[in-house]
């Protein structure tokens, strides 16, 4: 399953709304329309200020048919008002706009007025590989320097997700950046220790992980072979687990902008999918991101 037939599958599903926070952009705007157009969303709420986002729209003739505008005078502002439509039912998803991810992730995760579902939130980046697979990798974007109990979490929200979308009984790779248990190498030790909770069901639904796994042996049967590495996940991988931000952030950059393939980020974990796209990323992953959204709210894959 790749991206284009995830759309197709969509036409048959409920449309839904989505709440842009601050959508001063006009990729995301585009996206939206896009989406409305395709028949995915049925609605688009956008806060922000309306006489500027109008403006964006007017530029680049861009209809606001079926958009509402909601005013906010700040991102502060504008990601609070979202959060709070979605609180009290007015839609479906959420969705980044030109703020920084921060600020919308700390209106997410505000204790009284937020939106948690699970103990843990994490960033879930979907992948269509050169051969037309969908793959996971977590966490590109939320949990900076997790530790074990918390790698513990994103990998089950992974898992979750993976169910949601149709990936039943997901390969884990989890990742380091080598394939033996090396003692002065934490996550060598992490990721032995989450294949073990994978072997012994103590994740949420079935999954199949392996590691530590470096990448190549992980994405390549053949490298694995060739290392003598024998493992049912090499090479066969549905998620790809970096245990540290950065790391998995460079490398879900790289696939996308060296190696050109689509991508899609959300956030798991709040009670509805939070569409995570940047400024950077093209008109086609935000369109592939708010796809997934509506399909992993199909799926129950919303953290509830
Ligand atoms: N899931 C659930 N609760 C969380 C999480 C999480 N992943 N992270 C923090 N919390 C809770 C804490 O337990 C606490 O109760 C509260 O939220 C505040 O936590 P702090 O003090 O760590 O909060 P912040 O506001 O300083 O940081 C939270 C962020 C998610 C904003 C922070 O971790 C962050 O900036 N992450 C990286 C985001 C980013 O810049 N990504 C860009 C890469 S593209």
């Amino acid at each position: 399953m790749g991206f284009s037939k995830l759309k197709n599958d969509l036409m048959n599903s409920p449309k839904r709304s989505v709440t842009v926070a601050w959508g001063l952009d006009e990729g995301v705007l585009f996206a939206c329309r896009q989406a409305l157009d395709e028949g995915f969303l049925h609605e688009v709420i956008v806060t922000g200020p309306t006489e500027r986002i109008e403006a964006i729209a007017a530029e680049q003739k861009l209809s606001l048919e079926g958009f509402s505008l909601e005013a906010a005078s700040t991102p502060e502002e504008g990601a609070s008002l979202a959060v709070s439509l979605i609180r009290q039912g007015k839609s479906d998803l959420l969705m980044k706009g030109n703020l920084s991810t921060s600020v919308i992730l700390r209106a997410v995760l505000h204790k009284e007025q937020g939106i948690r579902a699970q103990a843990l939130l994490s960033h879930i980046a979907t992948i269509e590989l050169p051969n037309g697979r969908l793959v996971l990798l977590t966490d590109a974007a939320m949990n900076v320097k997790p530790d074990l109990a918390q790698k513990a979490q994103i990998l089950d929200n992974a898992i979750q997700f993976a169910w949601s979308i149709g990936i039943p009984n997901p390969k884990v790779a989890v990742l380091a950046s080598v394939e033996t248990v090396n003692p002065q190498m934490q996550d060598t030790i992490d990721a032995a220790c989450l294949a073990v909770m994978g072997r012994r069901g103590q994740f949420s639904k079935p999954a199949m992980v392996d590691g530590p796994l470096a990448f190549d042996n992980a994405y390549s049967k053949e490298a694995a072979i060739h290392k003598g590495i024998q493992s049912d996940v090499a090479g066969e991988a549905d998620i790809f687990m970096v245990q540290e931000l950065t790391a998995a952030n460079l490398l879900y950059k790289s696939l996308s902008f060296v190696g050109g393939l689509s991508v899609a980020g959300l956030i798991f974990g709040a009670t509805c999918p939070i569409v995570l796209t940047s400024r950077a990323d093209s008109p086609d992953s935000k369109l592939n991101a708010i796809a997934l959204s509506c399909k992993a709210l199909g799926g129950a894959g919303n953290g509830r």
